[in-house]
């Protein structure tokens, strides 16, 4: 109720609450919400304005007598869990004992280790469970912990933990946080970037309906996991697809944030109470929210406080209090939470300050934490989250406990580590303690068996990343004959032929099904639209109305089983969903082949974290750039012409980029692709640049096939060239007018290369070089680059629609002086001429910038450039595109 409203009438609001607690006592929970919101609703028809209030009292959702009996052995999970702690603590200080500033953290696993050894004792689905495997995403920085006990599970050995954050040492060590591609069959999902976890998790849980929905595999129950911090939830990405989540009922998600109230700086919220925002973000958005905020020491005190003033005190302090209390300890507790009234003091009068104290937050009380994962798994009809509150830095005392200094505390002293040790009573002497030796059970110890049954009950040990799936054939390149043999006279554009692809590649008996077609709702800018009624769009309902196009023969088709994922205008989601197909090899262990298509300036430029995490996560598929090219996409202006994703993709280590001129490079290019991923294993993405610019598109020459695939293929070749062209994607076609341009004004015929893509050029040519360098006495390797260039050692032009640093990259291996023209500076919305001749990369400066690479290799007069000025019409006055 508001704050400001007085009780003008307490005897009749007690009558009230009366007829309340009968309508409980009889009829049960159900009932009792029924007859409220009757009367709600009917107080609202009324005129009666009520506000909307989406978060509950600051107390627990389950009370005690609605918990379950506790299933496992509290004492042997207790010394397991304390031996669990302490190896995390161990491992920290450890390395940075012997490499200081190496970092680590341990207070983030000490406040969240009841809510992780519950989980592996009786929840998270192993490898080989029988009803398959679940989805878990760690909190990042909590990685000391899931070590830890990977090394009482015998998985990991003593060296592997001295080698924490030491990977590079030779007997092998630990990546800081999860990085599957570091442990490929450690850890499944890189969570670290904070944001994406929460994001990718929702994906994920999509994706296996998805799957489900198409017939690709049955439900059996599996659920995505994903633990969180309450900082993190602070990260536009970890809120920003929650109602992804509830409209698609995903009752296969659960999010587990562990609540320390703090950050790395300090408090999450100190002036309020994360706890309460959160559950009314995750109400509000359609969640099944589970509040454990007090351990079992708390029961009786609620259960005394019969007149609700320990709920009002509780509603009233803040978050900031909240942390003074675990710092400050029993006696202040006493005083600043319980000392306000009488009554409050006469509540906890029984209890000594040392037992005040002890009164854990909820995320610590196995039972509280198992009950809330018990009705989380089982909750129908929505995703769950548990919002957990806990103690920063738990079991640190001074060296930290719920301090603001806990997050970066790397190391304890000897005296912090025998506290430590005493405080979680674990077995060993103070030497071991002071010198922080790991502890771990012989085979026949009672803990050690009951920690290894209880993972073998739930199908093995967690994190675990399987990498198995059922082969699949991949179609010869010949199914794309039609790609291969040309347009004849008909023009189109690279992205319509890349959708003539898509439409053929998914009719293919065998590889159809696996191709998953994503786009953020642009597919009819892409001239997609036709695949809506050849694949059908995926909605888990179906299609529960009858669409305004119906009538049409391409209509809206929405289906249980479509094909299509169209994520509406959500490229952080789409780029998801494609992590979630793209993992689907590992995860599911059948391909999937996703095919994202975007603007691509919206690609690499919005979301290159998640990409970056998808190789991490050995993803593999297609992302595809459409509308790209800074002057080729000409009139949507500056924020939509990308001149630069190519030089974020070059940067990316598993992202094979090309930038295509034709038809024919396309199905070659994907077709090798498709080998890779599904046939050879290989994880890798393909980054493939579209465009919106129609031309004819030739027949593919005889024998370029490898050459496109390594990056660089002959169109135009001469004797003995004075200059050499090399040309990309669109540019292609500036290129050749250029060369026409050279023989009939100034008798010069050019060599003409085509460039598919700049970046694998770079890297083969880097490699070759490197292997060079420490081979000397060997027989010198020779780079394709140079190969196909160095018979003729003249100057070279490169032309691409991307800024000059993406041709750029291959320059120290160009033999040859070497001339980049690009479209450095921001866009602008006018003719693709106009655009052309803005960047300085068209026909005439092509030729101008190639006269002058001519004169100065001593094959024309200095005066040739003025000429070439005059005769194109160019103003040696233009402002510099990259400035103006
Ligand atoms: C995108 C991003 N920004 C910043 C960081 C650095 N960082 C790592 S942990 C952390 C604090 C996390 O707080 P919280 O989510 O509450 O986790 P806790 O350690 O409290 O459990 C920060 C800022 C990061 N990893 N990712
Ligand atoms: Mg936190």
């Amino acid at each position: 109720m508001t704050a400001e409203y007085k009780d003008q009438d307490p005897q009749e609001t007690q009558e009230w609450i009366e007829s309340i607690e009968d309508a409980l006592e009889e009829h049960g929970y159900e009932r009792t919400r029924y007859l409220l919101e009757t009367l709600i609703d009917y107080a609202q028809s009324k005129g009666a304005r009520l506000p909307f209030n989406t978060s509950t009292p600051y107390i627990n959702t389950i009370l005690p007598s609605q918990e379950p009996e506790y299933p496992g052995d509290r004492v042997l999970e207790r010394n397991i869990k304390s031996i669990v702690r302490w190896n995390a603590m161990a491992m920290v200080t450890k390395a940075n004992k012997n490499t200081p500033g190496i970092g680590g953290h341990i207070s983030t696993y000490a406040s969240a280790a009841t809510i992780y050894e519950v989980a592996f004792n009786h929840f998270l689905k192993g490898p080989d469970h029988p009803k398959g495997q679940d989805l878990v995403f760690f909190q990042g920085h909590a990685s000391p912990g899931m070590y830890s006990r990977a090394f009482l599970e015998g998985r990991l050995s003593e060296k592997n933990l001295n080698n924490f954050r030491r990977e590079l040492s030779e007997e092998g060590g630990l990546s800081s946080y999860p990085h599957p591609y570091l442990m490929p069959d450690f850890w499944q999902f890189a969570t670290v970037s904070m944001g994406l976890g929460p994001l990718m998790a929702i994906y994920q849980a999509r994706f296996m309906r998805y799957m489900i929905d198409r017939g690709f595999m049955e439900d059996t129950g599996r659920k995505v996991f994903a633990f969180l911090g309450d900082g993190e939830m602070d990260e536009p990405e970890s809120k920003g697809a929650l109602t992804l989540a509830s409209r698609e009922n995903l009752d296969n998600l659960v999010f587990v944030v562990n609540c320390n109230l703090q950050r790395l700086d300090g408090p999450v919220r100190g002036n309020s109470k994360i706890i309460q925002e959160l559950e009314a973000a995750f109400r509000g958005a359609g969640w099944n929210v589970i509040k454990n905020i007090w351990g079992s020491g708390w029961d009786s005190l609620f259960e005394k406080d019969t007149t609700g003033a320990l709920l009002d005190r509780l509603e009233e302090i803040v978050d900031g209090d909240l942390l003074k209390y675990v710092v400050e300890g029993g006696d202040y507790m006493r005083e600043h939470l319980f000392g306000k009234t009488p009554e409050l003091k006469d509540l906890v009068s029984h209890l000594s300050d040392e037992e005040l104290e002890a009164m854990k937050a909820g995320g610590h009380d196995p039972v509280k934490m198992y009950s809330a994962y018990n009705e989380a798994i089982n909750h129908r009809g929505a995703p769950t989250v548990i919002l957990a509150r806990t103690v920063k830095g738990y079991g640190l005392g001074k060296a930290g406990e719920g301090r603001n200094i806990t997050h970066n505390q790397k190391k304890l002293s000897e005296s912090e580590m025998l506290y430590f040790r005493d405080r979680f009573n674990v077995p060993i002497s103070d030497e071991e303690a002071a010198t922080a030796t790991f502890q771990s059970y012989e085979k026949s110890t009672v803990e050690y068996q009951y920690l290894i049954e209880q993972r073998k009950k739930l199908g093995g040990s967690v994190p675990a990343r399987i990498n198995n799936p059922k082969p699949l054939k991949v179609p010869d390149v010949s199914v794309f004959d039609e790609l291969l043999g040309g347009t004849g006279d008909r023009e189109a554009s690279t992205t319509m032929s890349f959708v003539r692809l898509l439409s053929i590649l998914t009719k293919d008996k065998s590889i159809g099904k696996h191709i998953v077609p994503i786009v953020p709702d642009e597919a009819r800018t892409f001239g997609m639209d036709p695949l809506f009624r050849q694949l059908g769009i995926y909605a888990h309902s179906g299609q529960l109305y009858d669409p305004v196009d119906s009538d049409q023969f391409l209509y809206y088709k929405e289906e249980k089983n479509g094909q299509i994922l169209e994520e509406g205008i959500n490229e952080a989601g789409a780029i998801s969903s494609f992590i979630a197909a793209g993992m689907s090899y590992s995860n599911h262990g059948t391909h999937m082949i996703p095919f994202y298509i975007y603007y691509s300036m919206f690609g690499f430029q919005r979301v290159w974290d998640l990409i970056w995490a998808a190789g991490d996560m050995r993803v593999r598929g297609f992302l595809l750039g459409a509308t790209a090219g800074r002057t080729t996409l000409n009139g949507e202006g500056l924020q939509h012409q990308d001149g630069h994703s190519h030089l974020a993709a070059a940067a990316t280590p598993n992202i094979k980029a090309y930038d295509l001129a034709y038809a024919y490079e396309i199905a070659i290019v994907v077709q090798r692709g498709m080998v890779e991923m599904v046939e050879e294993n290989k994880d890798v993405i393909y980054y493939l640049t579209l465009e919106n610019e129609n031309y004819v598109q030739p027949k593919k020459p005889e024998g370029v096939e490898d050459d496109i695939i390594k990056g660089l293929y002959k169109v135009h070749g001469t004797k003995a060239p004075k200059i050499r062209l090399l040309g990309s994607g669109p540019l292609m076609r500036e290129v050749l007018a250029a060369a026409d341009l050279l023989r009939s004004d100034w008798g010069i015929d050019p060599g003409v290369w085509n460039v598919t893509s700049f970046s694998e050029l770079r890297r083969e040519a880097e490699a070759v070089d490197r292997w060079n360098l420490t081979h000397p006495n060997e027989e010198q390797k020779r780079s394709h680059l140079e190969k196909a260039l160095s018979k003729n050692k003249v100057p070279t032009v490169a032309v691409s629609d991307y800024v000059k640093m993406v041709s750029e990259q291959v320059g120290p291996y160009v033999p040859g002086p070497y001339y980049c023209l690009g479209t450095d500076g921001f866009g602008r919305s006018d003719t693709r001429e106009g655009l052309r001749s803005f960047f300085e990369i068209d026909r005439y400066y092509i030729v101008l910038t190639a006269i002058k690479a001519i004169v100065r290799d001593g094959g024309l007069e200095k005066s040739a450039v003025g000429s070439a000025l005059k005769k194109y019409k160019l103003d040696p006055d233009k402002p510099n595109p990259v400035l103006v």
